[in-house]
């Protein structure tokens, strides 16, 4: 059977076998944990037997093992020439889990949590539950975005949302450690909580730049990497967690685990060769008809409303569209980057900024919020949002951004909350249209200062 024998030629990856914590597959005939442990990158790196002779690979150190002929082309490893980085983060996690047995951990993700994001920190969970250490996983902010609301309802991604207020008053002490992954903690309102507890940093994992020098036990992180799940599939490839097709909870994970590292690289277009790679051996768990669904998660109609909104007040000038939303709940923030999305792809237009006020009732707080998308190369998303909006009283800029994309965030202050008046409501959304307006047209057309009204 080809699932068996998958199974085989991963368990001979393990590159300390442990009986008492690795062998969980109870299906599993015959394992040879007991073997002499084999050199494991060696017998990683083996080619299949009908593979060409002479087949070039980047390293030359491989010798042919025995049992070639079980080994598929596709159990190779990622990257071989990255090959002692994963051997060795793999083993140094290995021991960290090991070192705490038993403990309770939290797993914190940034304040809005992407597929890559959650999928990873289900899959450390699932790592971490063969040493009987249990996490939870966690995030301060939402899941704004349908794509990442349906892959939590559909996969039964085990996040839970926590409002830093209910933070504060939970009961961290039950935790001895707490993991940061997908992020460095500069992400997460949750994290001076934590720290401020005294509960130590057992483990990041991460694939964006450094951002801060947090001591962490067990720290991997690769900005080389275009997602996080990257990391984590190389773990599961090196043993670390045995899937098994049989198990639900497993296909899932390798799903949403293929649903993070398909949108962290654009649908792999941003991808490099660890990525596809893999991406391939996810291939071999995943439900692509699941992964189909949560794709095709459709907008919410309160979603449609924002993105009707947006197009009813759009204004267009020097190819700029920009549009003000009103107010939305806080739930459904995500429907401005969406509705900007959607204002880019108009004729004639480079650069789209939909904005409005998000009401957070768990906060009792508004903030203005907005969006900028753009295909103009030479146009920077992060130096037009920082002109335009200045900096607040202690220095800080309202945004910024990255290629093509940008956001803003104005806190209301004073003005925040209470509009159980409506005209009040309306007057208040005037003010603060006008003066965004006002702020993006002196960038957007320098000469005339003129605010066009569409409304
Ligand atoms: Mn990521």
């Amino acid at each position: 059977m080809e699932q068996k024998s998958d199974h085989k030629q991963v368990e001979d990856l393990q590159l300390k076998p442990d009986p008492t914590v690795l062998n969980f597959d109870k299906n599993q005939d015959s394992l040879d944990i007991s073997l002499p442990s084999k050199n494991r990158l060696e017998t990683m790196a083996d080619p299949s037997g009908d593979k060409p002779k002479g087949h070039a690979l980047p390293y030359s150190s491989r010798t042919p093992s025995e049992n070639g002929n079980t080994f598929g082309e596709r159990d190779r490893v990622p990257n071989l020439r990255a090959n002692s980085v994963i051997a060795q983060k793999s083993e140094q996690l290995l021991q960290t889990l090991k070192a705490h047995k038993h403990e309770r951990q939290i797993i914190i993700l940034q304040d809005f949590p992407d597929p890559d994001a959650l999928s990873s920190a289900w899959t450390y969970q699932l790592i971490a539950e063969q040493y009987d250490i249990k996490c939870d996983i966690t995030y301060a902010g939402t899941l704004s975005h349908q794509e990442n609301i349906a892959l939590v309802k559909l996969t039964n991604l085990p996040a839970t949302r926590t409002p830093l207020q209910s933070f504060k008053n939970r009961d961290l002490s039950l935790y001895q450690g707490y993991v940061l992954i997908d992020n460095q903690g500069t992400t997460s309102s949750l994290v001076d909580a934590i720290q401020s507890h005294g509960i130590p940093l057992i483990a990041i994992v991460d694939h964006h730049n450094l951002q801060n020098d947090f001591k962490s036990e067990f720290v991997d992180i690769r900005p080389g990497v275009r997602a996080t799940a990257t990391i984590f599939t190389q773990y599961l490839q090196f043993g670390l967690l045995q899937l098994d097709s049989s198990m639900s909870e497993h296909i899932n994970c390798a799903t949403a685990l293929m649903h993070g590292l398909h949108s962290d690289t654009n649908r792999l277009m941003q991808a490099k060769e660890e990525d596809f790679m893999a991406a391939a051996y996810l291939s071999r768990f995943y439900d692509s008809q699941l992964l189909n669904t949560i794709l095709r998660a459709t907008r919410s109609k309160r979603v449609m409303d924002v993105i009707e909104r947006s197009l009813k007040n759009r204004i267009v000038q020097n190819n700029f569209s920009i549009a003000g939303v009103g107010y939305l709940r806080y739930d459904d923030r995500d429907a401005i980057p969406q509705a900007a999305d959607f204002l880019v792809t108009e004729d004639n237009v480079h650069t789209a900024v939909v904005y409005g006020i998000v009401h957070d009732q768990d906060e009792e707080l508004e903030v203005v919020i907005g969006s900028l998308r753009t295909n103009k190369l030479t146009l920077d998303p992060d130096e037009f949002i920082k002109e335009a909006f200045g900096q607040d009283s202690t220095g800080r800029f309202f945004g910024g951004g990255r290629t093509s994309a940008g956001g803003f965030e104005i806190p209301m202050g004073f003005l925040s909350g209470s509009n159980e008046d409506s005209a009040y409501a309306r007057m208040k959304w005037d003010v603060y249209d006008t003066q965004i307006k006002q702020k993006l047209l002196k960038l957007v057309n320098p000469k005339d200062n003129l605010i066009s009204s569409d409304e």
